[in-house]
């Protein structure tokens, strides 16, 4: 289907006068809801109030197109993607579903002829932040692609009444503070309570023959949740269509409240609800580590448990036959989150619709496909047999038996190999037994990928090189990409108008077309519009850091910025470390030529991860150093910005001059933030890691500042035996600046504090830092030189923006639709008011 199509079929008819796309229109509707939903008039009504009345005068716009695409995909049967993932990290959703209805800028004056400045009014969007970085992100690209290319599609996941939390700096320390997204309620969801589903936990199950033959078992749980969906609309990008991302809440149901009840347990019964609703409370807040908890594994069932049944609901509701459940749906395993989904659908087709098991076998083998993302050895995910049993009984019992089935075909095709069969099986039997969640999902899924190029190599040769010999042909890449709309149309407002004016618009839903812009990198003028545009971006940001951290920072040095999760893996510290060889340069040469740089970090530890938190306070260390120093004569600056997110990265991306993609070769599984800092126009350092060896592939070597050992190397390293110590003692510059560390320079003389970090270094240094220190400064050497010829960075600032078309997640969304989903595009024709009313009638 040719979007191009599409996209000259959208439609402004609204469905009522109400829902008209236009300002005065637009208008009428805030006031409208301020009144009628908020029930406030303007000397009560607060911004909060304001931003509700514009989101729901939004809301109505859109609902004309998601009641559209629902009637669409009833009527087409149409075959639906369903993207499975505990983590949908979305952003604010005002700003995006403007732009894709295309009236962002009748919404400002509209606005501002109410007299309200609208870019407050935005920023009074609670984000939901329900992920907690990368992998929740992709989610959310992937969901908006899914909608602009016209796929059906419904994103699955859990409603965390918290979600990441909050993170503030003190004493430059991180301290966490819940996030009450849901505070003053959420414009975008509707609750679908007669769509519940009910989820058994725990209990014990029974097995019996029945007078047929057959053997029948019942699972007898020990506790019922009820999951309520709570449906957002999702947008594609000036389109009719806009599809569901689904989200479970856990509730308690009544009829079982009532039977504890009934035994005269009243504080039982309140308990258990309270309990039941602790499922979808929180958002654990780790990414690339599990932690083996109860809770945790009962919001994963829960959710894959609700979004089956709905699927099956689906199907019922269309008379379509469960043996086709792999016809309707494509089901994507976002990470072995929801690879329980697996077992799940075994029991539903055999235990509950009475399939049998080989026919429910293949249905489900061809209903699913899984994306690992990543390599990071305690970050797959398995759990103890016996808390697994405790919490899904009969799970277990499907899982040895699909695994029993598995290792019989092991067995047939590598007669005597029991050291493979042992590596092979679901379960792990080496020490203590566990369940192992990526086998799992390799077994029951048709297709699986990894999110690089780089990342789908080690997978084949390492971390799942069993499954990969015993079936090549499942495995594919899938390079990640982020969306145009939201990380360069929504944030980033001037380049957006500086590119279409050059190249047109097309370039929104085709960012190959930014190609166009490679003969513009040779012209003087377009170069100082785009040194404009960026010096612009990046004051913008340095009255944010001025605001939030207390230092003031000179848009016209180089903006270094390194934002992403707090790990050892992803190296903040060796960019702290070279920031502190700068330092001792400008110390010993106070008329040192040094471009001046403010060096910028922000991202989230996990609450538990103590070296990451001591990170976090070594980079505030250094920053209450330098930033005072007057011999640095503000040619340095550090800053951490706090609190990471969506929002405060739309205001970051663009402001960067040169991005940090700095970690260990083989560690990051791809990485996105690298391809929206290319997109808006940064320069990247980074290491053959991730897909930063693809964004050197497009930009070209020359645009790229490469550096670091490659993943074979580190290997090597690895295997002749690394002693960092011995680095240390022959690197001068190196030892200085981890003496300083290690001395307490930049703990106020506590030479304690940093002695953990100093010490794994020292001793340790599991990710390298010292075998690429060397290599890292002296990349740096050449960045600070090549930033100095302002023309030429210009250049080479247009042309890696130029050549980011690969990364948007339109490219990754049709990868995966020609190669595994094979969900063909439904244009949607938009209802009209006479529809609806004919349908009344009927
Ligand atoms: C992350 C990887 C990133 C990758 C994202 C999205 C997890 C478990 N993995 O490198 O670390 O870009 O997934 O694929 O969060």
């Amino acid at each position: 289907m040719d979007t191009r199509a599409a996209a000259a079929a959208v439609d402004h008819r609204p469905l009522s006068e109400r829902a008209a796309l236009n300002k005065e229109a637009l208008k009428q509707s805030f006031l409208d809801n301020l009144f009628h939903t908020q029930g406030k008039f303007p000397a009560l009504a607060s911004k909060s109030d304001y931003y509700l009345a514009l989101a729901y005068a939004v809301r109505e716009r859109l609902l004309q197109r998601w009641i559209s695409t629902a009637a669409e995909y009833m009527q087409k049967g149409a075959r639906t993607v369903s993207y499975l993932s505990a983590e949908f990290l979305m952003g604010p959703h005002l700003g995006n579903n403007l732009i894709n209805l295309g009236i962002y800028d009748e919404a400002k004056q509209a606005m501002t002829e109410l007299g309200l400045n609208f870019d407050e009014l935005l920023a009074q969007e609670e984000e939901p932040g329900l992920g907690n970085g990368g992998l929740g992100r992709l989610a959310a690209c992937f969901i908006d692609s899914m909608a602009t290319l016209e796929i059906p599609s419904l994103g699955y996941g859990i409603r965390y009444e918290f979600g990441i939390f909050h993170q503030s700096i003190v004493d430059g320390w991180q301290v966490e503070k819940t996030d009450k997204w849901l505070r003053y309620g959420n414009p975008w969801e509707l609750q679908r309570p007669e769509w519940a589903v009910q989820v058994k936990l725990g209990g014990y199950t029974e097995h019996r023959s029945e007078e047929d033959g057959t053997l029948t078992v019942r699972w007898i749980p020990s506790r019922l949740v009820s999951g309520v969906p709570y449906d957002t609309p999702i947008l594609g990008y000036r389109n009719n269509t806009a599809n569901t991302l689904r989200l479970w809440s856990a509730q308690a149901p009544e009829s079982f409240d009532f039977e504890v009840f009934n035994r005269g347990d009243y504080y039982g019964a309140v308990m258990q609800k309270m309990s039941s609703e602790n499922l979808s409370k929180v958002l654990y807040p780790n990414d690339e580590h599990e932690g083996g908890k109860e809770l945790r594994l009962e919001q994963q069932y829960f959710f894959v448990s609700c979004s089956l049944q709905d699927m099956i609901r689906i199907m019922q509701g269309q008379r379509l036959p469960l043996e086709h459940f792999h016809e309707k749906f494509a089901v994507q395993l976002n990470d072995t989150h929801p690879a329980i989904a697996v077992a799940e659908l075994m029991r539903l087709l055999v235990d509950e619709h009475k399939m049998p098991w080989n026919r429910a076998w293949q249905v489900t083998c061809k209903t699913f496909a899984y994306t690992n993302h990543t390599l990071m050895p305690e970050a797959l995910e398995r759990w103890p047999l016996p808390l697994f049993k405790k919490v899904l009984p009969r799970h277990l019992e499907i899982i040895f038996e699909i695994n029993a089935r598995f290792l019989d075909e092991v067995r047939r095709r590598y007669p005597g190999d029991s050291a493979r069969v042992a590596r092979l099986s679901l379960i792990d039997e080496s020490g203590p037994r566990y369940v192992r969640m990526a086998h799992l999902a390799c077994v029951g899924s048709h297709a699986i990928n990894g999110v690089a190029e780089l990342h789908t190599e080690l997978l084949k040769s390492d971390v799942l090189r069993d499954f990969y010999e015993l079936w090549p042909n499942k495995f594919s890449n899938k390079t990640n990409g982020v969306t145009p709309r939201r990380w360069m149309v929504l944030a980033n407002p001037r380049l957006t108008r500086l590119v279409s004016d050059s190249i047109g618009e097309d370039w929104i839903k085709h960012l190959d077309q930014l190609q166009k812009l490679e003969p513009l990198a040779e012209s003087a003028d377009f170069r100082s519009h785009w040194r404009e545009i960026k010096r612009a971006n990046k004051r913008a940001l340095a009255e944010v850091i001025a605001r939030r951290c207390n230092v003031a920072v000179d848009p016209d040095s180089m903006f270094d910025v390194q934002v992403k999760r707090i790990h050892e893996y992803k190296r903040q510290h060796l960019a702290a470390l070279h920031i502190i060889a700068l330092y001792l340069q400008l110390k010993a040469q106070p008329n040192l030529e040094l471009a001046p740089r403010t060096f910028i970090f922000g991202g989230k530890a996990a609450p538990g991860y103590r070296m990451a938190k001591l990170m976090i306070k070594l980079i505030t260390g250094i920053g209450d150093v330098v930033n005072r120093d007057p011999m640095v004569r503000d040619r340095l600056k550090v800053v951490f910005l706090p609190n990471f997110s969506v929002t405060n990265g739309q205001r970051i991306y663009p402001a960067a001059d040169l991005s940090e993609q700095i970690s260990t070769a083989g560690k990051e599984a791809s990485g996105t933030g690298n391809m929206k800092f290319q997109m808006n126009g940064a320069l990247t350092i980074g290491t053959m890691d991730g897909a930063n060896i693809e964004i050197r592939e497009v930009v070209g070597a020359d645009n790229f500042f490469l550096f670091g050992l490659t993943t074979p190397q580190v290997y090597a390293l690895q295997a002749q035996g690394y002693r960092p110590h011995d680095w240390y003692e022959q690197d001068p510059q190196l030892r200085e600046v981890i003496d300083m560390i290690r001395d307490g320079y930049f703990s106020r003389g506590d030479a304690s504090l940093f002695r953990p970090l100093v010490d794994s270094l020292l001793w340790h240094d599991p990710y390298f830092l010292f075998a690429d220190f060397r290599s890292y400064v002296e990349c740096q050497q050449r960045v600070g030189e090549t930033w100095v010829d302002t023309e030429r960075w210009t250049r080479m600032s247009i042309l890696n923006s130029a050549r980011s078309g690969k990364f948007s997640s339109d490219r990754s969304i049709r990868d995966y639709t020609k190669d595994i989903w094979h969900a063909p595009s439904v244009p949607v024709e938009l209802l009209t008011e006479h529809h609806v009313r004919a349908g009344l009638m009927q």
